[in-house]
């Protein structure tokens, strides 16, 4: 784990500015780069996203993929030489043959983390989970910074867990948890949503919410505040909540969104990216490396991110280890 001192949340409340991803990245930049697999690297945004990590001396990278087209690319690009060049290049075939070599990669401890390229999210992620489980679930965590809201808004399972169970639910909120923790919240607030705030047994979204705040309240999901079911007005605004009449201590005040399935989540997601400004990082939590899940159109400052991201979650890993 980071220092406490220089944990972006605890920064950024001390200075109050806005940019909670620049905070971010300043707290790892002191750490040591770590080597990290690039998936089906021949993409430009792709690279670019690696150059930017690697140049802000967060991640190593190691491209995976057609390596004449990557050569290509980063020549392209204006990668290939001055701060930037001297990529670790491994071939590999095709998209199935580059997340194959990027398993193997991190079972012999070669790298120790996992980056997605240009390939495909399910064909990515089938030999990770066939390979690198731990016992823990494999969640996905957006970690969103928008200039309309004051501070970051971690929303969970938005691309892995496609229609969750209560207990897999539980399994997300503790995962991105533990990653609300690593950013600097001691004890993050967490909304668990749905499209009303009372409980209706014909929205099962409502039912399960209910049980795990009941769960957050018995302490069977750990150092956290859990509250729900809540609309996301009112998981996200005090004035929202009050008229409705709701006393809750997350409200206005939200760390963590918990979406009911993967599809809510993605579109609101990309909701708050496209029509809001937000800037989406995004990481997997649960496997034996943390995996830098970003979407393919994403820009270079979410993998950026991303990968600072992945650092803080590895640092804070090998701690718990040690
Ligand atoms: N964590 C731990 N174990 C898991 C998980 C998980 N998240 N998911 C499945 N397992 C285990 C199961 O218990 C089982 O033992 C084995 O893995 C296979 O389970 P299946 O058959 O349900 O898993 P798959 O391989 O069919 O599907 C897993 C995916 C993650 C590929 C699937 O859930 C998926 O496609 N998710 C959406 C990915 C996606 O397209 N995201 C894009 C949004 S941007």
């Amino acid at each position: 784990m980071i220092p406490e001192r220089t944990r972006p949340g605890l920064a950024m409340a001390a200075a109050g500015s806005f940019s909670h991803f620049d905070a971010l990245l300043e707290a790892v930049a002191p750490l040591d780069d770590i080597p990290v697999a690039v998936v089906d690297a021949a993409q430009e945004e792709v690279l670019r996203g690696a150059c930017e990590a690697r140049l802000q001396s967060i991640v190593e990278p190691v491209l995976i993929g057609d390596e004449a087209q990557i050569r290509a690319m980063l020549r392209d690009i204006g990668m290939d030489q001055g701060s930037c060049p001297n990529f670790r290049i491994v071939p590999a075939e095709n998209s199935e043959a580059a997340a194959e070599l990027a398993v193997q990669m991190v079972e012999k401890g070669e790298v120790k983390a996992l980056m997605k390229g240009h390939i495909h999210s399910d064909a990515f992620l089938h030999p990770i989970l066939a390979r690198l489980r731990t016992g823990q679930r494999l969640s996905h965590v957006f970690v969103t910074e928008l200039k309309s809201y004051h501070k970051l808004l971690l929303i969970t399972d938005a691309a892995i867990n496609i229609a969750p169970d209560l207990l897999t639910k539980a399994a997300i909120l503790q995962n991105a948890v533990d990653l609300a923790r690593l950013l600097g919240v001691e004890c993050p607030k967490a909304a668990v949503l749905s499209a009303i705030e009372m409980v209706n047994p014909a929205i099962v979204s409502t039912v399960d919410a209910a049980c795990l705040a009941k769960m957050g309240d018995r302490g069977q999901i750990q150092h956290a505040l859990v509250d729900g079911p809540l609309a996301f007005d009112n998981a996200i605004s005090a004035h929202s909540a009050e008229i409705k009449g709701i006393r809750s201590p997350v409200v206005g005040d939200v760390d963590i969104l918990l979406v009911p399935d993967l599809v809510s989540g993605n579109i609101l997601a990309k909701d708050l990216e496209y029509m809001a400004g937000a800037t989406l990082a995004g990481i997997v939590l649960g496997a034996r490396v943390p995996v830098i899940l970003t979407s393919r159109a994403d820009p270079p400052r979410a993998r950026l991110v991303s990968s600072a991201l992945a650092a803080l979650v590895y640092y804070g890993q090998s701690k718990k280890e040690n």
